[in-house]
């Protein structure tokens, strides 16, 4: 199966990657995670983005906040499919994040989830790996049921 790699821009972006790290677990999906700024540390981000197709992985996941360049920066040195989560935090609480994520310039493409969305990105990524993999779309029809099902035991009853 192909892993998905995840960089943060620093590791105070861990407690939000903790939950696609969570969902990748769950799932049994490959990945790896590093630390590896667009700013701080560019070369190395650029290096792990450009090696990735190589090192057997399917889909990377750019997690950072503030001047959210991660995803962007990694998206230019691959065409691996890059999902940007962009974090909470800062002056101003997400919004700096989420538009340097999501307002990339044609041609270098980045899926960008809600702030803070570190469990869909971790879906998404298996989603896109699935289209490849019976079994993983298996389980992921099967999780989809499943989160159905407590919605409606929820439903059940809810102002008797
Ligand atoms: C971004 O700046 C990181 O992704 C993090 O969300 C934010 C703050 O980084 P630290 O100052 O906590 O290292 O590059």
């Amino acid at each position: 199966m192909k892993k998905v790699g995840i960089i943060m821009g620093s590791d105070s972006d861990l407690p939000i990657v903790k939950k696609a790290t969570d969902m990748l677990s769950t799932l049994d999906i490959p990945f790896e995670v590093h630390v590896y700024s667009a700013h701080r540390t560019p070369v190395e981000a650029s290096e792990f983005a450009k090696n990735a197709r190589e090192r057997g992985f399917g889909v990377l996941i750019a997690a950072a906040g503030m001047a959210a360049h991660l995803a962007g920066a990694i998206a230019a040195n691959t065409t691996l499919p890059v999902i940007g989560i962009p974090c909470k935090g800062g002056m101003m609480d997400g919004l700096d994040a989420l538009l340097s994520t999501v307002q990339m310039p044609t041609g270098i493409p980045v899926a960008t989830v809600a702030l803070n969305g570190a469990a869909n990105a971790a879906l998404l990524a298996a989603q896109i790996i699935a289209v490849e993999d019976a079994d993983l779309a298996a389980k992921l029809d099967a999780k989809r049921k499943s989160d159905a099902a407590v919605v409606l035991e929820k439903d059940k009853g809810i102002l008797d």
